[in-house]
């Protein structure tokens, strides 16, 4: 079996993150070995009042403990980090379980609607730009991609405008970047991807629905990271996980203001299923 480690936070309340992560590459036929880099009772996106425990100090451990045993993966993934020294200790964790067989894979988790997460600070957007160098594939929305390359956030995107962006992140040094949410009309809301080494641009888009439902980036990224360890192709990946992010809003939908801190992407996984074998 194909093995992947995750390495982001636990929300032990609200759909995101590792209680995402865990399921969705499970069910795509990959196991799925995690490191917590936090324990929070809910996510930051509209709670309050929630507990944060960082775990920075277990992740050096567990990595010692792992590299005492050997252990390999065919991708390592992260997503929401808890602190700026955290991501020290993340990109050390890449240093020492990088080999030439296997990707990284970053989702610079840092905000939303034009606006950084609750408890982000400008050193904190830094040290992910350093993370980003050492990745195979990151997947920013506009709003990551704006704090990534420090150009003022906005939903007006056009063809050339989105291939500039792509071309910049790539800059950063990853090989293949990803922008998600990307929309040139008002049906249809996609993904596009850039190939740095073969110079070759990437496409993927299906239904808008006007409707932002946390927890939806996590989606995406666990479902690509899937699909790329799985051997899919750029274009491949892109279109499962778009399709898959689909389908989670439009299972949401009916009980979108009940479930307004997550998704229903549960009751899509058997969707996932039959992607992942075709
Ligand atoms: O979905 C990204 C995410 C992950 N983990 C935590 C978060 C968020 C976004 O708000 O707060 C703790």
């Amino acid at each position: 079996m194909k093995k992947i480690v995750t390495i982001q936070d636990i929300s032990c309340f609200g759909k995101c993150s590792l209680t995402v992560a865990l399921p969705i590459i499970s069910a795509m036929g990959i196991e799925t070995a995690v490191i917590p880099t936090a324990v929070l009772s809910t996510h930051t996106g509209g709670f309050t009042g929630y507990t944060f425990h960082d775990l920075s100090d277990d992740i050096t451990d567990i990595a010692n403990h792992w590299k005492a045993l050997d252990l390999r993966f065919e991708a390592i993934y992260t997503g929401y980090l808890g602190s700026a020294s955290q991501m020290r200790i993340v990109s050390d964790f890449f240093d020492n379980f990088k080999t030439p067989d296997n990707f990284i894979v970053v989702d610079p988790v840092l905000g939303d609607h034009g606006r950084l997460y609750a408890g982000f600070t400008d050193e904190f957007v830094a040290n992910m730009r350093k993370l980003c160098a050492k990745a195979d594939y990151i997947m920013p929305n506009m709003t990551e991609a704006s704090l990534l390359l420090d150009f003022p956030y906005t939903e007006n995107f056009t063809e050339t405008f989105v291939k500039d962006i792509l071309k910049r992140l790539a800059e950063l040094g990853c090989r293949t970047p990803i922008l998600t949410g990307v929309r040139f009309d008002e049906e249809n809301e996609g993904a596009a991807a850039y190939d740095s080494k073969k110079d070759e641009y990437y496409f993927s888009f299906d239904k808008h629905v006007d409707r932002r439902l946390h927890g939806t980036g996590d989606i995406f990224a666990s479902v690509f990271t899937g699909a790329a360890t799985l051997g899919k192709s750029v274009q491949q990946s892109l279109d499962m996980s778009v399709r898959f992010i689909a389908d989670c809003i439009e299972a949401t939908m009916p009980c979108a203001d009940e479930m307004w801190y997550g998704s229903c992407f549960e009751l899509c996984l058997g969707k996932l299923i039959q992607y992942a074998k075709q």
